[in-house]
């Protein structure tokens, strides 16, 4: 297989054999955020879809899972950074009852390459727990993500426990998840929380949005 093809086949099939010198090789060909965006985030899809349709077992998915964030780690030295994360400092989890995590990563790295200061405080995370967090480090605002169904009531649930401990307005707040969708977000989420709640679609966006309330 040609390169690209190859390397998106080494996510898919989970086989991590030769993958540092498939993506030495691809670094020569094109930066490494391109190479994340265009070629392992497709392949990731393609798992998705194969899960998805009963094609591919879990344990499967989790191999491929492994092989994304080694592939990840070897790109993340190679991806240009602003050396400052005197932007603003932002507090990110997943949300409680989830473990998907490549996407919040992804917008650790995005974000801190970017001159943002980021709390990672992991997966199945409390609200309470991201509440605590944020006011310790006296965050500029909360990213939450989540992949499952379940995990957009859960961010539903964090934005109300904001409400009715009055902090609404202290913390803007990002979610950002395959599950949701924007007019959720954007209507039902917006109507509800008394503060400023967005929606991004990648990590890109997040980091949109981040340059916009620290603006
Ligand atoms: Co799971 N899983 N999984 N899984 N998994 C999904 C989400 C699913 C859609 C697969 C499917 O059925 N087609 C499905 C959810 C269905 C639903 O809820 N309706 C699913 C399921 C069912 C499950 C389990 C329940 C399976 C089981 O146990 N029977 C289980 C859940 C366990 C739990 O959470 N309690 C489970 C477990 C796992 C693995 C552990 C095997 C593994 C995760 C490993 C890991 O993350 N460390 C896994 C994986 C890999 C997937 C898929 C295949 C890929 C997810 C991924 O990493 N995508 C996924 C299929 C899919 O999403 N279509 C699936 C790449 C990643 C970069 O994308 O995270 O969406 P994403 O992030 C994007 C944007 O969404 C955005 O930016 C990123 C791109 O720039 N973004 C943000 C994300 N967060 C953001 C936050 C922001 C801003 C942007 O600001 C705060």
């Amino acid at each position: 297989l040609p390169l690209f093809e190859r390397l998106e086949r080494r996510i898919v099939d989970g086989d991590r054999n030769g993958l540092d010198a498939d993506l030495d090789e691809a670094l020569r060909d094109r930066p490494a955020l391109a190479i994340i965006n265009d070629t392992l985030l497709s392949g990731m899809k393609t798992v998705g879809e194969l899960f998805g349709s009963g094609q591919m077992q879990l344990p499967f998915v989790l191999q491929s899972a492994e092989v994304m964030k080694a592939a990840v780690a070897y790109l993340e030295p190679h991806m240009e950074s602003e050396d400052s994360g005197g932007k603003g400092r932002i507090v990110l989890a997943t949300v409680k009852g989830d473990v998907h995590d490549i996407g919040k990563n992804l917008v650790d790295i995005i974000l801190s390459n970017n001159g943002y200061e980021v709390v990672n405080l992991g997966i199945k995370q409390p609200i309470t727990t991201i509440l605590d967090a944020a006011a310790e480090n006296k965050a500029d605002a909360i990213g939450m993500s989540g992949l499952l169904v379940k995990s957009t009531v859960i961010m539903k649930e964090n934005l109300e426990e904001m409400n009715s401990r009055g902090v609404s307005t202290r913390w803007p707040v990002l979610l950002g998840g395959a599950a949701l969708t924007r007019s959720y977000v954007e209507n039902d989420l917006t109507e509800m929380y008394l503060g400023d709640v967005r929606y991004a679609r990648d990590a890109f966006e997040g980091l949109r949005l981040m340059d916009a309330i620290m603006g």
